[in-house]
């Protein structure tokens, strides 16, 4: 099955559109693990997908780690992405993809600064011959992306276009399965959907802490958001993974 129909049946049965960000931070890596896990457990009715981060990669290891968050999210029926944001060239990136895949995850975060030759093709190469999904970076959420996400650049004698619909392009070309795009920034959402109409799964991080508005994400194009902190840190985390998804149903 691949990540496009495991994320989509998720979606349809749990009537959800959001991606658990499960950054928890713990001086204790048994004890960060057995909260990830009871947090993954609760949310899992409410979401589609889980996102892990380094919190988890770097405090607990990925065998004996991370592989066992990884296995739970599939015992509960949802994919699992890497936000690995490749971003190296290629066989540093091809061994990246090739060790997150062996740990079982659906799919991995890469950026498309590096290009295609030895620094993505790799990493679709390898993605592409095990059934794996690869989503870009093309808008970050943070304030200071807009930079260098919206800088204006020319690709040999072409005219001056923002980098952002440059990456957008190339997403469709390269055949990503999706593409990050802030849901800080509802007009680029609205013109890279306009840019990739059907092509691309658009996936918007930066709802809630950040100050994005899940709603006119929503509106603006974005099919799926990715959730942390307003999720795990909230008093109670099911329910506020619950309220959020039916603000948004
Ligand atoms: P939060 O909802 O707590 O702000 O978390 C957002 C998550 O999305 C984090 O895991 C972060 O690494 C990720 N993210 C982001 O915030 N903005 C981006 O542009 C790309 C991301 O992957």
């Amino acid at each position: 099955v691949s990540f496009e129909e495991r994320i989509r049946n998720a979606s349809q049965t749990n009537k959800s559109r959001i991606v658990l960000a499960l950054d928890l931070e713990d001086p204790s890596p048994e004890r960060l693990a057995r909260r990830s896990k009871e947090l993954l457990e609760k949310a899992s009715p409410f979401i589609c997908a889980v996102k892990l981060n380094r919190q988890l990669v770097l405090s607990l290891g990925l065998r004996n780690g991370v592989d066992s968050i990884v296995e739970l999210a599939h015992e509960l029926s949802l994919p699992a992405i890497m936000d690995a944001k490749l971003n190296d060239v290629g066989h540093t990136n091809e061994f990246m993809t090739r060790t997150y895949a062996d740990i079982g995850f659906d799919a991995i975060i890469a950026s498309p600064v590096v290009g295609w030759d030895d620094g993505l093709e790799p990493v679709f190469r390898v993605a592409n011959s095990r059934g794996k999904a690869v989503i870009l970076l093309v808008y970050m959420s943070n304030p200071g992306a807009e930079v260098f996400y919206s800088l204006m650049a020319t690709q040999g004698q072409g005219p001056a276009r923002p980098v952002f619909e440059q990456f957008a392009e190339l997403a469709v070309q390269w055949k990503a399965h999706g593409a990050i795009v802030g849901a800080t920034k509802p007009e680029v959402i609205r013109r890279v959907r306009q840019l990739a109409g059907d092509k691309l799964r658009i996936y918007s991080p930066g709802v809630g802490a950040q100050g994005g508005d899940a709603k006119r994400a929503l509106e603006a194009g974005s099919d799926y958001l990715i959730v942390g902190r307003s999720i795990y840190q909230a008093t109670n985390a099911a329910k506020a993974a619950e309220q959020l998804r039916n603000e948004v149903l």
